[in-house]
């Protein structure tokens, strides 16, 4: 269960188009695209995924911002999953990510940070599950 994870392109990145270029980086940094959608969240949806946030000063503004339009899911394939895409997408200020990383080259704010990356096997998991069903996931590719 370690050679997976669970990303999001964030509404900010694919209201500027930027799906293509942000799928690119990823698999050009040696992951699979596994399962892979264009979906949005529900106030509902966005409040159950990021409920570890709940009662922090950010969370309505943040869920107010992941329902704002459509995002893409994916499950990425690699080895160490989690923590190897953590690297790729760097801090979640982009102002501390490291050059070259996803949020440094294309998050606006700490908010508006482009995309999503699980923090634990254990959470890659459900959130997999979260959004996609067993048929969508091609775990062979
Ligand atoms: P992560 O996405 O790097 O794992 P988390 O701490 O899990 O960061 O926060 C989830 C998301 O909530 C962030 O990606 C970002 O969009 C938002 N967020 C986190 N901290 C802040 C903050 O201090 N101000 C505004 N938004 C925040
Ligand atoms: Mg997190």
């Amino acid at each position: 269960m370690s050679n997976f994870t669970l990303t999001m392109i964030k509404p900010d990145a694919v209201s500027k188009g930027l799906t293509g270029t942000i799928l690119k980086d990823i698999t050009e940094a040696g992951f699979s695209i596994i399962a892979l959608k264009l979906t949005s969240l529900t106030l509902a949806d966005a409040q159950r995924f990021y409920s570890v946030h709940q009662g922090k000063p950010f969370f309505e503004d943040l869920v107010n911002f992941m329902t704002s339009g459509p995002i893409i899911a994916a499950v990425l394939k690699k080895e160490n999953a989690v923590e190897n895409f953590r690297k790729l997408i760097g801090a979640t200020n982009p102002d501390q990510a490291e050059e070259g990383t996803i949020r440094k080259k294309y998050a606006e704010s700490t908010q508006r940070n482009a995309i999503h990356g699980s923090d634990s096997d254990e959470n890659a998991a459900i959130e997999t599950h979260f959004h996609f069903a067993e048929r969508e996931i091609f775990s062979f590719l």
